[in-house]
């Protein structure tokens, strides 16, 4: 179910970016989300060297995986993410996104991944074109494209990061490829109804339209679904 006609809503994966929640009262962020009905919580995790910032840590992963049944996905934004995946496996990540441009063989690690029971994903950051993982195409599960450059939230839109999606969509659809295509950073509600049609099916919420606002997430994420 891609592009469908006026008034038929296409169905999102709304992912919540928990770096954006409120770290005083986790518990009840994910208590609310969880209500509310998202479907994936986005756990960033940073290094501070693959990114200039640090994330999300592995604690705060367990203390969100012990609140919820809900799915949870890690980014990594680290380099050399195939030293870690275990760790975040073995505790439960459903999905793994590596940036492929961060690992000597991401192929390898891609598979790693899977072997070992989650979903795998590529992060492709706004300065590298899709020709660059071709190859990775056909074996992962998830393409997480990135419309900010990586590393913080509250950011501003790259807007000529639009062709790539697009791209990426028409490419799936002449090949046939499987992957889910998500986007991530500065995904305002207007960004959600644009391309929700043209095939993107996920959309990582921060600051831009969960997070910080004066409607409770229940109100939010339905009005997104019903965009
Ligand atoms: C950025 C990170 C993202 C942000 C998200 C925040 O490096 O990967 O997942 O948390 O983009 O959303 P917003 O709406 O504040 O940009
Ligand atoms: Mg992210």
């Amino acid at each position: 179910m891609i592009i469908l006609g006026r008034g038929i809503k296409v169905k999102k994966i709304l992912c919540a970016s928990m770096m954006c929640a409120n770290f005083n009262s986790l518990q009840e962020e994910v208590e609310a989300l969880d209500k509310a009905n998202v479907d994936i919580y986005h756990i960033d995790i940073m290094d501070g060297n693959y990114v200039p910032n640090f994330g999300m840590g592995l604690q705060d992963f367990e203390s969100i995986k012990k609140t919820t049944t809900k799915k949870l996905d890690v980014h990594l934004m680290i380099n050399n993410p195939s030293q870690h995946i275990n760790l975040f496996i073995d505790k439960g990540a459903d999905i793994v996104y590596i940036h492929p441009d961060a690992d000597v063989h991401p192929a390898r690690t891609i598979d790693l991944i899977k072997v070992k029971g989650a979903k795998a994903g590529i992060a492709i950051n706004p300065g590298i074109p899709i020709s660059a993982v071709e190859p990775l195409l056909n074996i992962v599960d998830y393409v997480l494209i990135m419309t900010v450059n990586p590393g913080f939230a509250g950011q501003m839109y790259l807007s000529y990061v639009d062709e790539k999606i697009l791209k990426l969509g028409e490419l799936r659809r002449k090949r046939d490829y499987k992957f889910s295509i998500m986007i991530d950073g500065a995904i305002s509600p207007d960004k959600i109804a644009n391309l929700s049609p043209k095939g993107v099916e996920g959309f990582i919420l921060g600051t831009s339209s969960l997070f910080g606002k004066d409607k409770d997430y229940s109100t939010i994420i339905n009005n997104l679904r019903n965009l």
